[in-house]
């Protein structure tokens, strides 16, 4: 018979990943070459398993004006025309992925923005070669973040759910 506790680790299934702490977000982005080169899987695959959540995720060929505005920052320089032009190339695939520093872990699991650089294991190590063409994005600060998250996705495009396995990826 079940007991007052449904889940072995004692808790009442809705306790876990509860914390602010844990509700940290990140804007992390597939590029027009990590669709064309099939990777969409792959790189969702590495936030999946880490444990971090899925809060938000679309399919869209992005315009220049939006990427300007992503990329404001860089407007300066000398490489932004090339930039704007590769990521308006072709369909991208924006997510927004929730966890305990999930900024800070996301840009670990990226790698260097120079796939030369970036160590073995990471998605750009393992999968790119190339600065021009390094398959995807992710927020370098929480700031960042919610500007980003901002740009490419409504309030309503970012679902609030608690997955099942909480428990087993956070101990409080
Ligand atoms: P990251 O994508 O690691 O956050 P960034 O924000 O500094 O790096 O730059 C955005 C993208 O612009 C980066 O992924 C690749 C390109 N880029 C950056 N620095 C560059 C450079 N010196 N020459 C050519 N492209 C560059
Ligand atoms: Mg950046």
């Amino acid at each position: 018979m079940m007991g007052e506790t449904p889940n072995q680790c004692g808790c009442d299934g809705h306790g876990h990943g509860a914390m602010a702490a844990t509700r940290e977000r990140s804007f992390i982005m597939i590029k027009p070459d990590g669709v064309q080169r099939g990777l969409v899987g792959e790189i969702i695959k590495r936030f999946e398993q880490k444990g971090f959540k899925l809060v938000a995720l679309k399919f869209v060929w992005p315009t220049e004006d939006l990427l300007k505005k992503h990329y404001a920052d860089l407007s300066d320089k000398p490489f932004f025309p090339a930039l704007v032009k590769y990521m308006a190339s072709g369909p991208v695939v924006p997510m927004v992925w929730e966890g305990l520093n999930v900024v800070k872990t996301g840009r670990v699991m990226l790698g260097a923005t120079n796939p030369a650089d970036s160590a073995p294991g990471t998605i750009r190590g393992d999968l790119c070669i190339q600065m021009g063409r390094n398959i995807c994005h992710g927020s370098d600060s929480v700031e960042s973040a919610k500007k980003e998250i901002g740009l490419w996705f409504t309030e309503k495009e970012v679902v609030a759910w608690s997955p099942a396995n909480d428990c087993w990826v956070y101990e409080d």
